[in-house]
């Protein structure tokens, strides 16, 4: 799971969207990145963003997560109507699903945008430092293309 925020005070978004996900039905947060703050990707004048990715133990299939990540998403106040690849309170992305490959009207996965997003692969090596990424192969050598320019990790969870 990928979770972003650059509006509202994104740390506190980041953390209460983990929050939500403790409490997802039949489903358990295994573990958690630090959270970074990244250079945003899209329409530049935006603010920074906080990312981190999550492991979640969970016996939701694929589709149910992705509707209960939206409805946490609508809780955050997330607005779907600005321009594409603006700011939002919450975002939530499935990036993996064990090692299954999805491509429906409404989900792909491994997530389309994984290797080219430092704010995705350099947390997830936290968690899977050794992931071999279905499709793209092995995360250390994601890593390697992908600098991690522009990406800060927090230390301490502080601000
Ligand atoms: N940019 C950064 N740095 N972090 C994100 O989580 C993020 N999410 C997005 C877009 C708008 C593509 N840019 C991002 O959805």
């Amino acid at each position: 799971m990928g979770l972003g925020s650059n509006l509202d005070d994104p740390v506190r978004q980041v953390r209460a969207g983990l929050a939500a996900l403790t409490a997802l039905e039949q489903t358990e947060l295994a573990a958690c990145s630090q959270l970074y703050r990244s250079a945003p990707m899209g329409p530049p004048g935006q603010p920074d963003y906080i990312n981190a990715v999550a492991r979640l133990h969970t016996r939701l299939a694929p589709e149910t997560l992705l509707d209960a990540l939206q409805a946490i998403e609508a809780r955050a106040g997330r607005d779907r109507s600005g321009e594409r690849w603006g700011p939002r309170t919450l975002d939530l992305d499935i990036l993996l699903y064990t090692d299954r490959r999805i491509d429906s009207a409404r989900l792909q996965v491994p997530h389309p945008g994984i290797a080219a997003r430092n704010f995705v692969l350099y947390p997830l090596a936290e968690l899977a430092p050794d992931l071999d990424i279905p499709g793209l192969g092995p995360l250390p050598a994601l890593l390697t293309r992908c600098p991690p320019e522009g990406l800060e990790r927090l230390v301490g969870g502080s601000k």
